[in-house]
């Protein structure tokens, strides 16, 4: 049903939801780097720890032939406890359903934070396949599984009590996450990630990170692929474990990544927020630039 047939159907005043106005305007006539594939997972929509603004304009200035959402898109558990959707969040989910449309093939493999898009898995809704796992080949030939990366919980048990003092003291975090960086904002500071320099100093979620990437690898490598790219653990990396390469594109609450596959079949992280403060910096030196005409005090003087 197309938008206009919508209108025609329900009663008069009310607005078909596709027809509600983006709070955030998508720009129109920007150049937009342009990748084979992205993936990006663990947005947490539904949360206040989802940086939306951020995932919104790493959105607006890229593209690709195939973008991955590789699960942990919507925070259903989280949203089932307090509903928190501000406009932000139906941009993004906006700009995907746009993406869509305009040719890119969209893959989501729902994560156990949206575990209930699971049941889904072989449907497509409005372009966007429903999956619970994928392949991947790379332009250089590469074989890549492709999956959230909770499957792998269980077999780190070991390390389970971890994950549980992590989710409250994360939540914690997350909290005052907003508060340093709505402080970082006003001093004209860019956005810094406490958890994420928190995390990278206690030794124990560095073993289990570390840990956590050999068992996915591993597992890759038993089936006979030749990388595996997941999320889930909110640490963006790529490493190479006995020639299986492991890709983690990170996330949207803290460090805000995205794994980009270039038409060469290259893998690189792209870290938004250094992204976004270069792409300041150069159109602050553009506006010096045109703030100093060098020629005219010469003339003067002739
Ligand atoms: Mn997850």
């Amino acid at each position: 049903m197309t938008e206009t047939d919508a209108q025609a159907v329900l009663p008069a005043g009310v607005t078909p939801f596709p027809l509600r106005p983006q709070s955030v305007p998508e720009p129109e006539g920007q150049r937009r780097r342009r990748f084979r594939t992205i993936w990006i997972s663990d947005i947490h929509l539904g949360t206040r720890g989802c940086n939306a603004r951020m995932l919104i304009d790493f959105l607006d200035h890229t593209d690709s032939d195939t973008l991955y959402l590789v699960g942990d898109i919507i925070d259903g558990w989280r949203l089932r406890k307090k509903f928190y959707w501000p406009p932000e969040h139906n941009d993004v989910v906006w700009r995907i359903l746009k993406r869509a449309r305009r040719g890119t093939r969209v893959v989501y493999i729902p994560g156990n934070h949206d575990e209930v898009v699971r049941q889904f898995a072989g449907l497509n809704f409005g372009g966007v396949e429903i999956a619970r796992a994928a392949f991947h080949t790379t332009a250089d030939g590469r074989r890549l599984m492709v999956l959230h990366g909770d499957e792998f919980d269980a077999v780190m048990l070991a390390h389970r009590w971890l994950a549980f003092v992590g989710d409250a003291l994360y939540h914690l975090m997350m909290a005052l996450n907003g508060w340093v960086n709505a402080a970082r904002r006003a001093l004209g500071l860019p956005y810094w990630s406490l958890s994420k320099a928190a995390k990278h100093k206690v030794k124990n979620a560095v073993e289990f990170i570390s840990k956590y990437e050999e068992v996915v690898a591993r597992a890759a490598g038993e089936r006979g692929v030749d990388g595996v790219v997941c999320g889930h653990i909110h640490t963006a990396e790529i490493r190479n474990f006995d020639g299986v390469d492991y890709y983690n594109d990170g996330d949207w609450v803290e460090g805000c990544t995205a794994l980009v596959e270039q038409f060469d079949g290259s893998m690189e992280l792209l870290h938004w927020p250094q992204e976004m403060a270069a792409r300041q910096r150069e159109a602050e030196a553009a506006r010096t630039v045109v703030d100093q005409p060098a020629i005219a005090p010469e003339r003067e003087a002739a």
